[in-house]
């Protein structure tokens, strides 16, 4: 695939990007928009962590603050109480990598203390703090596109072309991390799939993700359970795994690298089907 990046460099090591990789979803929260209150005690979220790994994901997200839209931000103590004895449990027991998903740097940072080597930030790393952080840290970042913020994003969001507008954003993002030191290598990027975007944008991003690919940084896709699905016909969360699958497959088809998802067994099952006809020779 032209412009497609080969590794995702973080804290510990790399990974190859020989495969799609599955970055599975462990939602610390009592109010995540699918699996909210399921692992929001730490001993259902370890045991989580432990089946994804189990059934093949590559990474393993932890959050402890729901991005779905209108919701609340939660402080930083609260964030941490939630997610921070899982992050410790999972780091001495499994060798899957660990990815914080958090918007605040001082989250970020016990979370890497505590053994996270990738941050994924669904801001886009605008704070500067979070910048400076993990380039001192030298982990894996994922800089997604969100417009504005969770709270409002939803509220007639608007583009003159979304593709070009969510390429440039994370064209700077991607700049403004480098020139704090963030190795190339250890940039992946996401065009935020639900976040302050209708559906036809979030189809739109789908359709010509190539043009993200080709910025050559390893492309991160969330299409998991995520309403647009819904809005084409399955409703409950419970039943947009075909849609997410499909979106999963026509999104590695256009060159996303790691697909976020919540369903790991069935997202791993249906990756390797679609990279046998996208990647062998
Ligand atoms: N989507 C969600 C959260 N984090 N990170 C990346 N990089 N890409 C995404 O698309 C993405 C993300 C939202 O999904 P979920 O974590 O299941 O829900 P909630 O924010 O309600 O916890």
């Amino acid at each position: 695939m032209a412009g497609s990046a080969k590794v995702w460099r973080h804290r510990a090591g790399e990974l190859v990007l020989d495969r799609t990789r599955i970055m599975g979803v462990l939602n610390v929260t009592p109010d995540s928009f699918s699996d909210g209150g399921l692992f929001s005690e730490p001993e259902a979220a370890v045991r989580h962590g432990f089946e994804m790994a189990d059934q093949g994901a590559d990474l393993l997200d932890i959050g402890g603050e729901s991005t779905r839209p209108g919701s609340d931000p939660v402080p930083a103590e609260e964030e941490w109480r939630r997610v921070g004895p899982v992050i410790e449990a999972l780091a001495r027991k499994v060798d899957t990598p660990l990815s914080i998903d958090t918007m605040k740097p001082e989250v970020a940072e016990k979370a890497v203390g505590a053994g996270a080597v990738i941050v994924n930030d669904v801001s886009g790393m605008r704070d500067p703090a979070m910048v400076r952080f993990v380039a001192s840290a030298r982990v894996g970042v994922v800089a997604m596109h969100m417009l504005g913020n969770p709270k409002t994003m939803q509220e007639h969001p608007h583009y003159e072309d979304a593709v070009r507008e969510v390429r440039a954003y994370l064209a700077d993002r991607i700049a403004a991390l480098q020139a704090a030191g963030v190795p190339s290598e250890a940039i992946a990027i996401d065009p935020g799939v639900g976040f302050g975007k209708e559906l036809e944008h979030n189809l739109a991003l789908l359709r010509h993700l190539d043009q993200l690919a080709a910025l050559g940084h390893p492309v991160v896709v969330g299409v998991s359970r995520k309403s647009f699905i819904a809005k084409l016909g399955a409703g409950e969360p419970g039943e947009r795994l075909p849609g997410s699958l499909a979106a999963a497959t026509l999104a590695v088809a256009k060159g996303a690298h790691v697909v976020r998802a919540h369903d790991v067994l069935e997202t791993v099952r249906a990756m390797r089907v679609a990279d046998a006809l996208l990647r062998s020779t």
